[in-house]
Formats: structure tokens, C-alpha cells, sequence
């Protein structure tokens, strides 16, 4: 078989890399739920990063210019809005299964998203994480920026042929300006097993508070309710003596098997808002969807609103992966304007964006009626909004 030159090569794969990276994207106008708008292209994969990541471009040491460090997905972001652009923390895997954080910024939070030149050097701690995820980016009201994410470490007590048992702890680090990290202690819980732990933006009483979730084994809730709320006097070292469920799994619902808290709620006039994720098993396995709740503003751990079921479905293409039917968000920023971008990952391989405003989503989250967790309370709430409609005039 004959072979492109070398130089012709990466004149393609150049060339390639930059029509995707700087790919309009626009709203899909297939979708009209009314409550937000998805887009046309993912607006992350892992053919965003760039080709000198993974790639050896001296011919000399690669004359096939085969791409020997392979990226593998780009997934679950923080988000933050940062010097005017859009930052994503986004989960970059290798080849090599392994996960590490790297920027990619946009100037308008839907398409153009770049990947800095080098993925965050993350320090460790004294006990090394073998896999780090998930990073939530907080600004606090403390000044700093904090990074909470997942940090993965092989389970000491599994037996030697288990090669498979992890402990998930909530690992912590901060910074000004998502280049140099500061690495804090992990988060200290009396659970066995914690992920998806977010910080809350502001102090409570002098304290910071942090959303877990206590978990009995590495992927099975347990006897784990589902998310936590607990204080700490300190970030270093942070440590959750108590742990409140503020929003529980229950039997039949899209939480049955577990939940998680999204990105650090939203500050709003009617209360603190809130996307989660919640997992329900099904033959073909999990399956992954995004929820929104509201919380009161002066006690963020009383929440004062469930819309019923999800907001956020995986659809189509995003339904597959490399974990299959899974949406998850660990990102969103909310603009001036009231704009508010929601950055959710699809099935653990790649980035979209879903626009909405805080009108909107407060209108849903209010307006939304609850899980009336039984099939004749859902037939009721139905039969009363078909009534409605069909008591308006004109209403056929
Ligand atoms: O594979 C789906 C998700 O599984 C985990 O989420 P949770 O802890 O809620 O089960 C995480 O590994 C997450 O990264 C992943 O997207």
C-alpha cells in the first residue's frame, strides 16, 4: 500500500483539526422543548486536542507520523467564565484509560473552543491519585477558584487478583487562574466511597459547605441516600463530620440507583438552582439523565422545588459511547444577561453545550409539577393539564 509523505500527512491532518475546531455551531432546529435549545456538533471531542498532544511531529522519530499518545474522549467539564471567555475543565482520557484535565476556551461558549497548550499539571498528594475526573470549578466567595474533582486510587483491601476495586474520595485543589494549582488534602467524609462533591460558592455561618455523595462501594450507592450537604471550618484540611441528604433516591424514579450534584448551583432571585444527575438501571444497564431542583436562598440545604422526572435526556448520537446512555454535567455558567450555558457530556466520550435562560429554567424548576411517584398520581397531574387546555377557548 502506498502511503502519504509525511509532510502531506499533516498537512491533512492540519488542516482536518482546524475545520473542526473552528466549526460554526448553531441551534438545532430539530429541537424545541421550549425549555432549552441543543446545538448541532458537539462542541468538544477528542479531536479537538491538538495534534501536537498526540502526535511526534519530528519526522526523524516518527517518520509515519503514527499518532503514538491517542485521546480516547473529552468529557464531563467545569465550566467557568474567564477574562471574557468561556473556559472548560474538560476530563481528557488518553488511550491509556488514564484522565487528566485540560482547558479548552471559546470566545462565545458555543463553538471556536481551543484547548490550551499544555493539560493542567495537577499535583498529587502524599498518597497518589491513580485517576483524577469530573472537576468542578467553583468561584468562591473567598477569592479563590476551586477545583473539585474525583481522585481514584485502587482499593488497599482488595485481594491481590482483584485488579478492579477503587476507592473514589473527593479530591480538592485551587487556583486564580486554572494554570497553577494549589493541591489540598482530600476531602474528609465519614463515607466510604464519595464522588461528584461540590462546593457550595458561599461561606454558611462562617463555614464552607460542600454537597457529597456518600456512597457504600465504588459504582453502588449502598445504603449511600443520595446528595449530601455538610460544613467544614476549613479547606485545608476539609473535613464533613456530618452529612445531611438533602435530596434523596427513591423507588421508581430517574434517581432510583443513585444521583449526584452538577455543577456548583446558580444564585438566583428565587433560590439556589440546581442540576444534578440521576441514575436508574434498565436491562441494558444505567442510564444517565440530568434533573434540576431550586433551594432556598438563605438555607441552600432546604430545597424548596422538584420538577418530576428529568430535564436533560441523552438523545440520537448521544446516546452512545463509551458508557452508552449517559448524559452527565459537572458545568454551566451563567451570564450578566441571565443567559445560562449548560455543558453536558454524553455517554463519556464527548462535549455539548444546551442554552437556556434563568427565566426559563426558574419557570420549569417552579412551574414543573412533582414526582407524584405513582402511576395514578402522573395520570392525574396529566388529566388536569388536559383539562385546562381543553377549557380554553378556542382549544380544540
Ligand atoms: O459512566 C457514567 C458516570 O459514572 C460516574 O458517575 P457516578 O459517580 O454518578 O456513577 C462517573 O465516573 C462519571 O464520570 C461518569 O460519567
Amino acid at each position: 500500500m502506498t502511503q502519504e509523505s509525511f509532510q502531506t500527512r499533516l498537512a491533512r491532518l492540519d488542516a482536518e483539526h482546524k475545520a473542526l475546531i473552528t466549526r460554526a455551531n448553531r441551534p438545532d432546529p430539530a429541537w424545541c422543548s421550549g425549555v432549552f435549545e441543543r446545538y448541532q456538533h458537539p462542541v468538544v471531542t477528542a479531536g479537538h486536542t491538538p495534534l501536537f498532544w498526540r502526535y511526534d511531529l519530528d519526522p526523524a522519530t516518527n517518520p509515519h507520523l503514527m499518532e503514538r499518545l491517542g485521546v480516547n474522549g473529552a468529557f464531563n467539564p467545569g465550566a467557568i467564565a474567564l477574562n471574557g471567555r468561556i473556559c472548560l475543565m474538560c476530563r481528557v482520557e488518553g488511550y491509556d484509560r488514564k484522565s487528566f484535565f485540560a482547558v479548552a476556551e471559546s470566545p462565545n461558549g458555543v463553538d471556536n473552543f481551543t484547548f490550551w497548550d499544555y493539560p493542567v499539571a495537577m499535583p498529587e498528594t502524599d498518597d497518589p491519585d491513580t485517576n483524577v475526573y469530573d472537576m468542578r470549578l467553583v468561584q468562591h466567595e473567598d477569592g479563590w477558584i476551586y477545583g473539585l474533582f474525583c481522585s481514584e486510587r485502587r482499593d488497599p483491601k482488595a485481594p491481590p487478583g482483584d485488579l478492579s476495586s477503587a476507592v473514589a474520595q473527593g479530591g480538592l485543589a485551587r487556583t486564580r487562574d486554572l494554570k497553577t494549582w494549589e493541591r489540598l488534602p482530600d476531602l474528609k467524609t465519614k463515607s466510604p466511597q464519595q464522588r461528584n462533591v461540590v462546593l457550595h460558592p458561599e461561606l454558611i455561618d462562617g463555614q464552607y459547605a460542600f454537597y457529597t455523595r456518600p456512597q457504600d462501594d465504588f459504582i453502588q450507592a449502598g445504603s449511600g441516600g443520595g446528595i449530601g450537604w455538610g460544613l467544614s471550618k476549613s479547606m485545608s484540611p476539609a473535613i464533613v463530620d456530618d452529612e445531611t441528604v438533602i435530596d434523596a433516591r427513591a423507588y421508581h424514579t430517574i434517581k432510583e440507583v443513585k444521583n449526584g450534584e452538577g455543577p456548583a448551583p446558580i444564585k438566583t432571585p428565587k433560590g439556589w438552582l440546581h442540576l444534578a444527575h440521576g441514575v436508574r438501571g434498565t436491562a441494558a444497564g444505567l442510564r444517565y439523565v440530568l434533573y434540576l431542583y431550586l433551594s432556598d436562598l438563605s438555607q441552600p440545604w432546604k430545597v424548596t422545588h422538584r420538577p418530576a422526572g428529568y430535564f436533560l435526556a441523552p438523545v440520537g448520537q448521544e446516546r452512545v459511547g463509551d458508557v452508552s446512555n449517559v448524559a452527565f454535567c459537572n458545568g454551566w455558567v451563567c451570564r450578566a444577561n441571565g443567559d445560562v450555558l449548560i455543558y453536558y457530556a454524553s455517554s463519556d466520550t464527548r462535549i455539548h453545550v444546551a442554552t437556556s435562560t434563568m427565566d426559563r429554567l426558574l419557570d420549569y424548576v417552579i412551574h414543573t409539577p412533582e414526582d407524584g411517584l405513582r402511576s395514578a398520581a402522573s395520570v392525574a397531574q396529566r388529566i388536569e393539564l388536559i383539562r385546562r387546555n381543553l377549557s380554553r377557548s378556542g382549544a380544540r
